[in-house]
């Protein structure tokens, strides 16, 4: 069984999935040790790595190499963000070679022109591309993968671009009609009233995915209520435990002039080697050095 066809059982099985973004494989490892049933390969985590804005600046290569490097390292499905799939329909066919053969089970492509502009940037000019245009691109995804159970996920972003309720469910339906496998609504209110309203009036057979990170007070429970959505993505929850972990940090190591109080609370060096898999390392000296 690959992994996207375990993907997608799970979301038979369980009705939801919950996605952990990742920017690293150390990311990922954790993810995996605390239970989550995916990964989420998101371009903001990556871009923010590189102390960079989410504007398209991080080449697909970069994106790649950090996906291949994960998926060397967890059983998880990995989900992919592509941003608007690089390009045009001919990009997306490249892309989705390349995501697929690097070990992601879905991608999660996005309905604005390229470059795209991160979608909880308050002012951002979020540019949308023609219902048409982008319906050739989840067709190109569709005929490109050789898995038949790799997911193509149609993200629009008709809500961060102020468009409304309506165009949103028209592109949706756009996208449904294409042959997305899946729907992602995304939206940067902090309340989660437009994702709700949006589940509630989409009456298409394509399920939903969303990302609260605007709106993190929407839980499990409340979208299970809702219905059809069957992924939660937390988008940029890794990258900004790690950042807010390392800026306390450093900044007790300065007050307290050295690393004296500090360690206590960190890691210790032992469970670093087991992430890293020291163990097998053990083993494997033990075995062939002579
Ligand atoms: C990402 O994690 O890269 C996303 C989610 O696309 S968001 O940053 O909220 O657009
Ligand atoms: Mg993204």
């Amino acid at each position: 069984m690959t992994k996207a066809t375990r993907l997608r059982r799970a979301m038979a099985e369980k009705g939801l999935v919950h996605v952990m973004a990742t920017h690293s494989p150390l990311s990922a490892i954790l993810a995996e040790q605390a239970g989550f049933d995916g990964l989420w390969a998101s371009g903001f985590e990556l871009s923010a790595l590189y102390g960079l804005p989410d504007m398209s600046l991080i080449s697909m290569t970069q994106h790649l190499d950090m996906l291949r490097a994960v998926a060397g390292r967890t059983s998880l499905p990995i989900v992919a963000d592509v941003d608007t799939g690089y390009g045009n329909a001919i990009n997306v066919i490249h892309t989705v070679r390349e995501y697929e053969r690097s070990g992601s089970s879905a991608i999660v492509i996005e309905d604005k022109s390229f470059p795209k502009v991160t979608s909880l940037a308050v002012d951002g000019h979020h540019n949308l591309v023609r219902v048409e245009e982008f319906q050739g691109k989840i067709e190109a995804a569709l005929a490109t993968r050789s898995d038949p159970d790799f997911l193509v996920i149609a993200r629009t972003e008709a809500l961060i671009a102020g468009l409304g309720e309506d165009e949103a469910l028209a592109r949706a339906h756009a996208y449904e009609q294409a042959g997305a496998d899946m729907i992602l609504i995304h939206s940067k209110r902090k309340d989660p009233g437009e994702i709700e309203s949006f589940s509630k009036a989409w009456n298409g057979a394509a399920p939903l995915v969303i990302v609260p990170n605007a709106y993190p007070e929407l839980n499990a429970a409340d979208i299970r209520v809702l219905g059809n959505i069957r992924m939660i993505i937390y988008g940029n929850y890794a990258i900004r435990a790690a950042a807010t972990a390392m800026k306390e940090t450093f900044l007790r190591v300065i007050a307290d002039g050295g690393v004296q109080q500090v360690h206590r609370d960190l890691l210790p060096v032992e469970d670093v080697f087991h992430l890293q898999g020291m163990e097998s390392v053990r083993s494997d000296e033990r075995r062939y050095l002579r």
